[in-house]
């Protein structure tokens, strides 16, 4: 470590002028974790009132006195060449993470957050065989996994720690999933990138605090070379069918290659990396093929159509939408915006800003800089506004929010849309939702309303009746002439593993089980009646309220490989999830999810299912939903060995243990 600290210190002058542009509440809690010194934390703590970097106001001298400590601490480490000291107990850790946040930090989530900041060289979340390897016969037991998007590739990572034998299967010639697919103008992820990247492959070298997609792609790349995974991956792959064999069990997958051929391939489980943000949803507006120009979606961007000086018409407002429009509006003759409903855009100074090169720089050379502003990160976007998410029955303005809180948010949101508008009544008017904030996926404003205020953008509210060979129509009769359409219309998310066909015990499909749109899994994950079968990112595991959907798969990935692990380590053949667990888990989801506000019923979304069911979205803190994935439980699963029938492990009385789990950490 010391060779850290000399080349911290090697440019006294680098290093100060780095510590002058690196955020001061990260910087703080390196000081305090090199000297212990709780002093300097009390003074400063008053000054820092949020978790986001914006939110503090500590004056400059006594930032200065914070950095030049800092320095001679540096010094002195790499001088003496002494260890760094151990992680600081939990209580000191608890009082850091309060005074660098500007608020309690509640001391349940402490456990949660030192396994996600990762002081040491320890990756708890990494999983271990419990008897020796060598007596397990790992290399018999072989795992099938479709999709070598983010979980795809975090489950090949895990999978290959463990020395378990895996194919990854990827439709597309590329890793990365939907971030390989989506290429629109603008595309960039909205969740704070330091905290959007695996837990183990932290990247110090983001130029971008909500980074572009080509920087997340090459970072997913990247991953699957540092980690060998990408030997693993069979592209141009796209998994037809999976059927489970019970007299054998197996999994065999029905893939067809890119010369066209089939192919099926043989696996003890199967894990499915798909996502939910897959199959681009195609609005189904009567006359749509009969337009005479391009008409491409989003997620298929036509990178051969060129659209300066044309008339474009981009129909939807979500969050691609949000991205698309300003990217292109100053390059366009003209573009109408068609949006159905509005949603809500909050404001992040930091969404287009650069990462500047001093925090780049000490987040690779000040040991825990890159902890703590994960940490932060986790903080100003994670389970904060949860609370406010819950519809309260007193609040007595129900249509338009949900609670004091979120009523609050409402207000402030207005407050920023208005002036963006420069006071246009009119606009503002037309994309103020009705539906309480968080409805739907709350946005971030990518210069949304300033780009509205263009002379060449028009917003249309009206309904589209119909399009003709070279207009929209909407129901008002008016046409909206146009040469290109692009469909910002979205994906199909409650259509899980979608167009697939997952057939399980007696020849029953997953569509038997969830029809088209009514998918539900325990945890997410395991569905009774598809044994070995584990999904990634399946029914109710979205985050809607805030948090990275990389945690979230961690969470999950850790939870399948300690399945794994008790299949091989058992010599178990099937393993399946028991069914009165799974409904007891979905009926716990469905209360929750009914109390929130993507059940209002003044909100549409693709959080719900045409029946008004919230299907994709986790009624779950980030924190909950850890501790229900942190331990795999084998009483709540039948597993069997070659030659028995199905037998329980454990006492089956004992077993609904994953509710109780979210209280005992
Ligand atoms: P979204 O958020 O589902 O947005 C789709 C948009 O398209 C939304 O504004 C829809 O209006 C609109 N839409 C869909 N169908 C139609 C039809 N038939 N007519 C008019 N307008 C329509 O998809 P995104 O791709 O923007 O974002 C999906 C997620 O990807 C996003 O949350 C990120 O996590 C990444 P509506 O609101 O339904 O009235």
């Amino acid at each position: 470590m010391s060779g850290i600290f000399e080349q911290a210190v090697r440019d006294e002058a680098a290093l100060r002028a780095a510590l002058a542009e690196a955020d001061i509440s990260p910087l703080l809690m390196v000081l305090v974790q090199l000297t212990g010194d709780m002093a300097i934390l009390d003074e400063v703590a008053p000054h820092i009132h949020g978790a986001w970097s914006f939110l503090e106001s500590v004056p400059e001298e006594l930032k200065q006195k914070v950095r030049d400590r800092l320095v001679a601490v540096l010094n002195d480490y790499a001088a003496t060449g002494r260890a760094l000291p151990p992680r600081p107990p939990a209580d000191i850790l608890q009082r850091m993470m309060s005074a660098g946040v500007g608020q309690m930090v509640p001391e349940e989530y402490i456990p949660l957050l030192i396994e996600e900041m990762r002081f040491g060289d320890e990756d708890t979340r990494s999983v271990r065989w419990q008897f020796a390897p060598a007596t397990l016969r790992i290399e018999k037991f072989h795992v099938v996994v479709i999709g070598a998007g983010l979980a795809g590739i975090c489950t090949g990572v895990r999978l290959k720690e463990m020395g378990i034998p895996f194919v990854v299967l990827e439709k597309n010639e590329s890793v990365g999933g939907t971030w390989w697919e989506n290429e629109y103008p603008g595309c960039a992820v909205d969740t704070p990138n330091h905290f959007f990247s695996y837990s183990f492959n932290t990247n110090p070298k983001w130029t971008r605090h909500f980074s572009r997609r080509d920087e997340i792609l090459a970072y997913i790349e990247a991953t699957a070379e540092k980690y060998s995974v990408g030997n693993h991956i069979r592209f141009g792959v796209e998994v037809l069918r999976a059927e489970f064999d019970e007299a054998d069990a197996l999994w065999r997958v029905t893939a067809r290659r890119r010369d066209g051929g089939f192919e099926t391939i043989e696996g003890n489980a199967v894990i499915t990396a798909v996502g939910q943000l897959n199959r681009p949803a195609m609005p189904p507006i009567d006359g749509l093929e009969r337009f005479r120009g391009p008409v491409f979606h989003t997620a298929c961007w036509d990178r051969s159509i060129e659209l300066k000086g044309k008339r474009v018409a981009m129909i939807g407002t979500g969050a691609s939408g949000m991205q698309t429009g300003p990217s292109i509006a100053p390059g366009v003759a003209h573009l109408t915006v068609f949006q159905r409903t509005p949603h809500w855009a909050m404001n992040n100074p930091n969404y287009h800003k650069e990462v500047n090169p001093g925090t780049i720089w000490t987040l690779e050379y000040i040991p825990y800089y890159a902890q703590w502003m994960r940490f932060q990160l986790f903080w100003a976007s994670s389970d904060g506004f949860h609370a406010s998410l819950q519809m309260d029955p007193e609040w007595p303005m129900p249509d338009c929010s949900l609670n004091e809180a979120n009523h609050k948010m409402r207000e402030l949101i207005i407050d920023y849309v208005r002036k963006e508008l420069e006071d246009d009544k009119e606009l503002l008017a037309k994309v103020i939702p009705s539906y309480p904030p968080y409805g739907k996926r709350m946005l971030r404003d990518n210069y949304w309303y300033r780009m509205l205020k263009r002379p060449n953008v028009e917003l249309v509210t009206g309904r589209i009746s119909h399009i003709t060979k070279d207009a929209i129509m909407t129901e008002d009769g008016t046409s909206h002439p146009a040469d290109v359409i692009i469909l910002a219309t979205g994906f199909q998310a409650s259509k899980m593993l979608w167009p697939m066909e997952i057939k399980g015990r007696n020849g029953r499909t997953i569509r038997d089980i969830w029809g088209d749109d009514d998918p539900r899994a325990y945890l997410g994950i395991t569905v009774p009646g598809f044994p070995n079968l584990f999904v990634t990112y399946g029914p109710n595991t979205n985050l809607a309220h805030g948090g990275s959907i990389i945690f979230h798969l961690e969470c999950q990935v850790r939870y399948i490989l300690q399945a794994l692990r008790e299949m091989v380590e058992q010599g178990y053949v099937t393993l399946e999830v028991r069914p009165d667990v799974h409904d007891g888990y979905n009926k716990l989801v469905d209360e929750k999810c009914r109390n929130m506000v993507w059940a209002h019923p003044g909100v549409t979304s693709w959080y719900k299912n045409r029946h008004n069911r919230v299907t994709v979205t986790s009624p779950w803190r980030l924190l909950d939903y850890w501790r229900l994935t942190r331990h795999f439980v084998p009483e709540e699963y039948r597993a069997s060995r070659p030659g028995h029938g199905a037998l329980i492990p454990g006492q089956e009385a004992a077993a609904v243990t994953s509710i109780e789990r979210l209280t005992v950490g």
